[in-house]
């Protein structure tokens, strides 16, 4: 028997052991979707430096053409989410179509709200009336895409905040977002939610509007039951604990989505899994526990790589979300529970360790088989001729001189 035979035989033997049902856990594995970002794909730095890649996306169609690649190479990550503008369309309907024929969908629309030069000071907490509505209007706007684009998420996460104790009233300020997100909410299509992304720092670095998942739940709770609250990851202070996060706004049934990413330091650009597996693990062990209470969590990778190949790099992120869903499926939950409820906390924690702890790669490979994708997507990268082809057809776009992607 191949090796590889083997190692799946061996592990669903222990699964088997442990009363799991396999072909629940492969399931879920074919039925998971991590959506990636159009601006993963172009060219984006620091605020120091653009280094340009050769083959760099530099059109919303060359940034579909590559998700739909990461799809093809997955099969799990069929959609990709645009920003707006820096993803822009004369007809979006045409470009729903154009995407649908390369196999993937449009998702979240995120509307762009630090961008412009009359956003210096914020923009829906802005203290001007007019900027306020200027971006009021444009997700207004991202609304009416979301109906050409088939898109059921309004994605919004705010730059604002103030750099300096007394700039401006924290308390105006916290009226002026809830009266401008209200005045959007009731053009959001129907069935769709608007996600509101909380940061705790930058670009404003005395406070920001929308600084936890606190303050971004009270806030959906105002605005009504289409507001859910978008985790990202890297988007914490260091050690917070993002899993009891989760496990809260699961239970509030107001956990919508999340940004994947992994924070070392300051912002939210390494590849997720990459300096915190466990973490994410343990994120996706309250997902899996949660059953169907976790049915409409949007799951969006939040990454624009700068010195990393961009491909590559998408890839991997996706790849170390499958893994993490995969140890998630097959903790012994109904163990876990019995060891809790008898206060044996090393023995609990145990069992979630054993599951992280598993090698899952074999189980990977046997529901890459079954989906008809490749066995090793990242070798099958490698060994492909796509990175070189659009490379030779894309060249090396300009460096733009901002870090932030789209500029
Ligand atoms: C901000 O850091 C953020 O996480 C938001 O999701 C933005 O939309 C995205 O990055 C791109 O700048
Ligand atoms: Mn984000």
């Amino acid at each position: 028997m191949p090796e590889s035979q083997s190692g799946y035989a061996a592990l669903a033997d222990t699964l088997a052991g442990r009363g799991l049902d396999l072909a629940r856990v492969k399931t879920a594995l074919k039925q998971q979707h991590i959506e990636t970002p159009s601006w993963g794909y172009g060219d984006s730095g620091t605020r120091f430096k653009v280094f340009a890649q050769p083959g760099a996306a530099r059109t919303v169609e060359e940034k579909i053409a590559d998700a739909a690649y990461m799809n093809r190479l997955t099969g799990i990550a069929p959609s990709v989410a645009l920003h707006i503008p820096w993803d822009t369309a004369a007809d979006w309907a045409a470009l729903r179509q154009f995407a649908g024929e390369l196999g993937i969908r449009l998702g979240a629309i995120n509307p762009n709200l630090f961008q412009d030069d009359v956003y210096m000071l914020g923009s829906v907490c802005h203290p001007s009336a007019a900027v306020r509505q200027r971006a009021r209007d444009h997700m207004i706007e991202c609304c009416a895409i979301m109906q050409a684009t088939g898109s059921d998420i309004l994605s919004v996460w705010l730059a604002d905040g103030t750099n300096y104790a007394g700039q401006d009233s924290i308390r105006a300020r916290k009226h002026r977002l809830q009266e401008t997100l209200a005045e959007v909410y009731p053009h959001l299509p129907p069935g769709s939610r608007m996600l509101l992304e909380y940061k705790f720092f930058e670009p404003a670095f005395y406070h920001t509007d929308l600084a936890d998942w606190g303050m971004a739940y009270a806030l959906c709770q105002k605005l009504g039951p289409q507001a859910e609250v978008l985790v990202d990851t890297g988007h914490h202070a260091q050690g917070t604990n993002v899993a009891h996060i989760v496990a809260l706004l699961l239970d509030e049934g107001r956990l919508g989505g999340f940004h994947f990413n992994a924070r070392q330091y300051g912002d939210d650009d390494l590849i997720v899994g990459s300096t915190n597996p466990w973490e994410l693990f343990v994120i996706f062990s309250e997902l899996v526990s949660a059953g169907e209470g976790a049915a409409n969590v949007a799951y969006m990778i939040d990454q624009s790589h700068n010195i990393e190949p961009k491909l590559e790099a998408m890839l991997l992120s996706i790849l170390n979300c499958q893994t993490a869903l995969a140890k998630a499926l097959i903790v012994d939950y109904a163990a876990l529970r019995a060891r809790q409820e008898a206060g044996d906390v090393l023995g609990s924690h145990l069992i979630l360790a054993d599951a992280f702890q598993t090698d899952v790669r074999p189980l990977l490979r046997q529901v890459r088989a079954e989906m008809n994708v490749p066995l090793d997507p990242l070798a099958a990268l490698k060994a492909d001729s796509y990175v070189q082809t659009v490379a030779a057809a894309r060249g090396a776009a300009h460096a733009a001189s901002s870090g932030y992607p789209g500029a």
